[in-house]
């Protein structure tokens, strides 16, 4: 039995009415406005979309589902012994609404089990692909590969009634979500070992654990790691680039697969999840340009100036909505803290904490001058013998389709239109402020 369906489906009838009522109380009041510095600005802080699993506050960070991320530490279910949320709690929280019980997410990891085979088709695309080709890209191609099993592109293609498309949309979330940790760690496998690994064990372990395990980690410590990583990448409200652009393509009805392509894409920027690969390369580098000098802020200031004077971002830092520390970036520093204090490469991300801010803050440009989640990544999976930078927005993208395929199921759910804002012309501005 499908756990997850009931339990979301006996709560869309009531979210339908919530929206009803509040399209007919408020429907003609403004939101936000739209200045022509944001239309040419990226849109930043323009309110003109609703986004139901989570919600970002630019002092406060994420809350998923109304939940902060130490809430979601202490109230999910956890594996025995552990302390961080199981992935599958999480993206139960973020579809339902609810905490689920130790009992439902059992269920729901059967589930994912039932679905976990990859088609041979998927496999040898994957196979075939060249083994130096960006991670992120195979990830894609993967991903894409998977497609042909889409429940809601067969229903469409059926004509079944719209009302029904987000029983399909979950049908697809389902079997993405259970096909895209082996798919990620057959890409890790393949482009940085041998090719061969440990065959899935979905059923017997939870989804952190068994990506752990396909990959080729056994330590208990690195499935809790995996686990805090799985759930502080899911979801981070819906206009960065990655949940938006699931978002957009699947407003058009193409299925979660095809949606989710899209998300990824977009997360293989630099300025979005390929800061992570970014910030491990960049303390490599700082450390090899150190060598035997002594770590200290003065030097570390000196490096971050280079960088800003080079041209560059500071990959790690700053954030379009946040204004203050991120506290996913929060919660991996007491991980640190609490596993690793002594790590060199940690004692470097923490000086940087010390330093960065003051030099970017000095520097004038940035709104935001703290630490965004990617600035600690990397240090926590290299301790434990991840030390493949080139593959670290992968695991970015496996968190992220958790939050985005849950919101892409609302979006169905609630019969949310194809998007389509209106553009202009920077000719059309001219001519329609003149004169004001
Ligand atoms: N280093 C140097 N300059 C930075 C900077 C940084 N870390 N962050 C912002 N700036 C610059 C911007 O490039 C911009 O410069 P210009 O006016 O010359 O174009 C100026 O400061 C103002 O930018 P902002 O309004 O503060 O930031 P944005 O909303 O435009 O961009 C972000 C946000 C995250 C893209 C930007 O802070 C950045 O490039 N950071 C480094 C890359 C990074 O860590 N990305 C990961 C974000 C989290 C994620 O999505 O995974």
């Amino acid at each position: 039995a499908l756990g997850i369906k009931e339990a979301l489906g006996a709560k869309i009838p009531a979210a339908i009415a919530d929206v009803k009522a509040v399209r007919e109380a408020y429907g003609d009041e403004q939101l936000g406005t739209c200045t022509v510095t944001q239309a040419y600005g990226g849109m930043r802080s323009v309110k003109a979309m609703t986004y139901e699993t989570s919600l970002l506050d630019a002092e406060e960070g994420i809350r998923f589902r109304g939940l902060t991320l130490p809430e979601c530490q202490a109230q999910l279910p956890r594996a025995a012994g552990g302390a961080e949320p199981l992935p599958e709690g999480i993206f139960w929280l973020l579809l339902t609404g609810d905490v689920p019980t130790d009992a439902q997410v059992h269920a729901l990891r059967e589930e994912f089990a039932s679905r976990s085979t990859l088609p041979a088709e998927a496999v040898a695309v994957i196979d075939a692909l060249p083994t130096d080709m960006h991670p992120m890209t195979q990830l894609n191609a993967g991903v894409l590969a998977l497609q042909p099993q889409s429940a809601m592109a067969a229903a469409y293609a059926k004509g079944v009634h719209k009302s029904t498309y987000w029983e399909y949309c979950l049908d697809d979330a389902l079997t993405l979500l259970a096909q895209l940790p082996e798919v990620a760690a057959r890409i890790y496998r393949r482009s940085f070992h041998d090719g061969s690994m440990t065959p899935s064990a979905a059923g017997e372990l939870d989804m952190g654990a068994n990506y752990a395990r396909m990959m080729g980690f056994e330590d208990p410590k690195f499935d809790e790691l995996m686990r805090l990583y799985l759930t502080i990448h899911a979801d981070h409200e819906g206009g960065n680039v990655s949940a938006h652009a699931v978002r957009l393509v699947g407003s058009a009805l193409s299925d979660p697969f095809l949606s989710f392509s899209g998300g990824l894409a977009g997360l293989a920027g630099p300025l979005h999840g390929l800061a992570n690969q970014e910030v491990l390369r960049w303390l490599m580098e700082m450390k090899e340009s150190l060598g035997t000098t002594k770590m200290t802020k003065e030097a570390l200031t000196g490096l971050v100036w280079d960088v800003l004077n080079a041209g560059k971002v500071v990959p790690g830092f700053g954030h379009a909505v946040l204004r203050k520390t991120d506290p996913r970036y929060t919660c991996q520093r007491e991980f640190a803290l609490k596993h690793m204090p002594d790590d060199e490469m940690f004692r470097m991300v923490s000086m940087l904490y010390e330093v960065v801010p003051a030099v970017l803050t000095e520097q004038g440009k940035v709104k935001n001058p703290y630490p965004n989640v990617d600035a600690h990544s990397g240090v926590l999976l290299r301790h434990y013998g991840l030390t493949e930078a080139r593959y670290y927005t992968v695991m970015f993208g496996v968190s992220r389709a958790i939050g985005t395929l849950a919101s892409l199921v609302w979006d169905r759910a609630l019969g949310l239109p194809i998007e389509r804002p209106k553009s202009v012309t920077t000719g059309w501005i001219k001519a329609h402020f003149e004169g004001k």
